[in-house]
């Protein structure tokens, strides 16, 4: 059985999530939940990062201690993870006991392979980044994420010794050229590493809120370096008694913004080489969803809120319409006028009436009994095209052409209605038979989509398979035509999507 350990991500808990937080997990959601139609083994996970002076700050803003603050923003996290329907096997937070004894064991082994020395940085540090910087990084002087002027820090650290993991590094990237996709993150971390790679710090000095260094209670360990290793730690404690590591180590997949892709692409790899662990399989890089051209961010204040999102269109609508409408990869502008435009055009127009045409036509020319047929050649063949060309861009991660072939039996379906046009068959009763190979095409066609889209829009296909009397099971073996039963006596149900007249923000 093929194994697919699958990570988003854990995200910081200085405020509350967003869109682009909800875009990561719903995209993994689907590759995971895709994958397990498939009948692979999966473990999806996702959580959040606790520590860090960015967090303290945060905390200390509000007067409240940080445990207290990460507990309450953490269930925010946590609640968004449920609220968008994803199938995450475990929920990590780094301030889990658990994960702070893995992450001491981690860094000892660090040491002891000999990458760990004593030294005192002194430069540039981003908090809103958490990130060391040097005058070269910055643009006119600002952080180039967040505009701002970086403190000056200078303090004794204990140091990573990236430097010497360069032509290690490289040589994956060779072995392995689609261990980053796409490929022109590829291209940007090994430019990064070719540029010359410096040792980083591994720990802090004047940060209290941390995972204590092992060898060195005065110092804690630098956040990223605590934050990155929970893809490892969870698998230990994810389910008490059974360590999971032998079954699902190394990640098949870590999805995650382009806004990471260093500490991912260079820093992570190196460490894992480091403890002597094997390297992921694939990261997964993807864009950012912007508003007006600018990144959607809590600091800039341009959020697409996905709560209201969801309460006026629905939450599948939300996941569909991030998939369809940013190109997974780069990217992409998002806006409460596109979501309107694609749930009305595309959710309620193309498949919601589809899906209310056929049942009423059952309903009215056959008693609400899907009759005996045989599926279209032309539709059985688009159903077929459509399953394996959704898998084979699932694999790649290409999750917006994915759902693009679904669609295209959507569009032919609703073409095919109109050609053979059954309320015209219907007044024959010679074309009987003819009739209930149109109806029969039609339903199987959209029961096949339904499984198809499982993924992405996991209530509304289970809602369509329950309206066409199919059974419920989504097994990919039923992505295919000719398999809904005769007699199947559908349930009529409310519009699958109705349409909705007012603009959210308009
Ligand atoms: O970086 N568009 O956490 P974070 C697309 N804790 N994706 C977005 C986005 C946007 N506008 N905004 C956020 C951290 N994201 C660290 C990670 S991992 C060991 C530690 C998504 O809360 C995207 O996945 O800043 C991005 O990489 C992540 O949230 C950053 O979340």
């Amino acid at each position: 059985m093929q194994r697919y350990y699958l990570t988003t991500p854990i995200y910081y808990v200085n405020a509350n999530p967003h869109l682009g937080h909800a875009y990561t997990t719903i995209a993994a959601d689907v590759a995971a939940r895709h994958m397990r139609q498939r009948g692979a083994d999966v473990f999806f996970l996702t959580g959040t990062d606790e520590h860090g002076s960015k967090v303290a700050r945060a905390a200390e803003r509000e007067g409240v201690e940080p445990q207290a603050f990460v507990d309450r923003v953490s269930s925010v996290f946590r609640q968004l993870a449920h609220d968008v329907n994803a199938t995450n096997d475990f929920f990590i937070r780094t301030s889990d006991a658990e994960h702070e004894a893995f992450v001491q064991r981690f860094v000892e082994r660090m040491k002891d392979a000999g990458d760990i020395y004593e030294s005192t940085y002194a430069g540039l540090y981003c908090t809103g980044c958490e990130a060391f910087y040097t005058d070269a990084d910055l643009v006119d002087g600002r952080c180039p994420q967040h505009g701002t002027v970086p403190e000056h820090l200078e303090e004794r650290n204990w140091f990573f010794r990236l430097s010497a993991y360069a032509d290690r590094l490289l040589a994956r990237y060779e072995a392995a050229p689609e261990f980053v996709l796409p490929r022109v993150r590829a291209n940007e971390a090994r430019a990064f590493i070719e540029g010359g790679l410096e040792d980083i710090s591994l720990s802090r000095a004047s940060i209290e809120w941390g995972v204590p260094v092992p060898w060195d209670s005065g110092q804690t360990i630098y956040v990223w370096i605590d934050a990155l290793i929970n893809y490892a730690s969870a698998l230990t404690y994810a389910r008490p008694g059974d360590d999971l590591t032998a079954r699902y180590w190394p990640p098949r997949w870590q999805m995650l913004g382009k806004d990471i892709l260093k500490f991912h692409a260079v820093i992570w790899p190196a460490m894992l080489m480091s403890a002597g662990l094997a390297l992921p399989d694939q990261l997964l890089i993807h864009g950012y969803l912007t508003v007006r051209d600018a990144k959607m961010s809590k600091s800039v204040g341009n959020v697409l809120d996905p709560f209201l999102v969801i309460d006026r269109y629905g939450l599948d609508a939300l996941r569909y319409y991030l998939l369809r409408d940013v190109r997974f990869g780069g990217d992409g502008d998002v806006s409460y006028e596109r979501v309107h435009a694609r749930y009305n055009q595309e959710l309620a127009n193309d498949l919601g009436n589809l899906v209310s045409r056929t049942v009423a036509m059952i309903g009215r020319y056959r008693e609400g009994v899907v009759p005996g047929g045989t599926t279209d050649s032309t539709v059985a063949a688009a159903i077929i095209s459509a399953a394996e060309q959704f898998a084979a861009r699932v694999d790649r991660l290409e999750l917006t052409d994915a759902i693009d072939a679904a669609w295209q039996v959507v569009r032919d379906l609703n073409r095919f209605v109109e050609d053979r046009a059954p309320w015209t068959l219907a007044k024959e009763t010679t074309r009987a038979v003819e009739l209930d190979n149109v109806l029969y095409t039609l339903a199987d066609g959209i029961r096949a989509v339904a499984v198809i889209l499982a993924s992405a829009m996991p209530d509304a296909c289970a809602r369509v398979l329950a309206t066409l009397g199919a059974p419920p099971g989504v097994a990919w073996s039923q992505a295919a035509p000719g398999l809904l039963a005769a007699l199947a006596v559908t349930q009529p149900a409310g519009p699958l999507f109705p349409r909705i007249d007012d603009a959210l923000g308009a």
